[in-house]
């Protein structure tokens, strides 16, 4: 098969992946008591548009980055699961529009979800991995971690603070565009949390600069910046495609290498910012 240009691919992702969240009128949460919960409308009807946004990634090599400021520059900013702002503005800002979580982070117990101080900024966004299908009754039924008895809980706790819940049919649409478009079988996992929540962002926004998701020149095997933990899966994907998916970004990327050099920045375009 013909490899795709980089516009091409980002029309078929703006042609083929819906971004949508749950509303309380989809089955079959319309019929449960705490549907009332979930946001009545989309996320992307609810915030934005933004013109420019920032996707930081929690990769090790944002330490000593020296980011900081000009990732707060964005009118937008998404981090993800339990990355910290605070100890490391320097390198990372401390600006959070969106959080976007997986269901892991809601449900394991080492992370305080319900209490931890680290996820009341900000608008929430969660997702779960769920079974290869965009049926929401399946999903239901099927889900990786608790994340709806997580997501009343929360609720609950924190009722004033935005919380949307991704459909998982954003999740496997996308997986498509990266099966489509490898000659490899990759294995059948959703995307990364960090290109979910690019796919996001590039929906609520005009341009997407995304950090330190292609390495820089401080690539490390150190997984995160915010943790000692070293392993070189954190950057390469062992769960999830995350090569498939860095190159389909680096496709994409309307900026320079050297930016990706010198700041593992990629330049995309919103979703409204161009026709297909
Ligand atoms: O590590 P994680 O991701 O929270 O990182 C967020 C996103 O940043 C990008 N990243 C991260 C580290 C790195 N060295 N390079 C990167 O490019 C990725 O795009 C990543 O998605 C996830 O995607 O949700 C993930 O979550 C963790 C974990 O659940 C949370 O951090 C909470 O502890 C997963 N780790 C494990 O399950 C052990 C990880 O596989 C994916």
């Amino acid at each position: 098969r013909s490899k795709l240009s980089g516009p091409e691919l980002l029309c078929q992702i703006k042609k083929m992946v819906q971004i949508a969240t749950l509303t309380p009128d989809m089955e079959p949460f319309s019929g449960f008591p705490w549907a009332s919960q979930l946001p009545p409308r989309q996320i992307t009807t609810d915030i934005g548009p933004f013109k420019t946004c920032a996707v930081v990634s929690s990769a090790g090599s944002l330490k000593n980055s020296g980011l900081g400021k000009e990732i707060d520059a964005h009118d937008a900013v998404i981090r993800f699961n339990a990355a910290p702002t605070t100890g490391f503005e320097k390198d990372v800002g401390s600006k959070t529009t969106v959080r976007l979580i997986n269901s892991q982070v809601m449900a394991s117990e080492d992370h305080h979800f319900l209490s931890s101080s680290l996820y009341s900024a900000g608008i929430l966004v969660s997702w779960d991995p769920g079974p290869y299908s965009s049926d929401l009754r399946e999903w239901f039924n099927k889900t990786d971690y608790p994340i709806f008895k997580q997501y009343q809980r929360y609720r609950r706790l924190h009722p004033q603070q935005p919380f949307y819940i991704l459909h998982p049919r954003m999740e496997w649409q996308l997986w498509q565009r990266i099966q489509d478009n490898m000659v490899e079988t990759i294995q059948k996992n959703p995307p990364s949390s960090g290109l979910l929540g690019t796919v996001l962002m590039m929906s609520l926004c005009d341009v997407v600069h995304v950090y330190e998701f292609l390495p820089s020149r401080r690539k490390t095997e150190l997984c995160h910046y915010y943790q000692r933990f070293s392993d070189a899966a954190c950057t390469l994907g062992a769960y999830h495609p995350l090569l498939y998916e860095k190159n389909l970004v680096k496709r994409m990327n309307k900026g320079s290498d050297h930016d990706i050099y010198t700041h593992g920045k990629v330049t995309l375009p919103g979703f409204m910012t161009f026709n297909c």
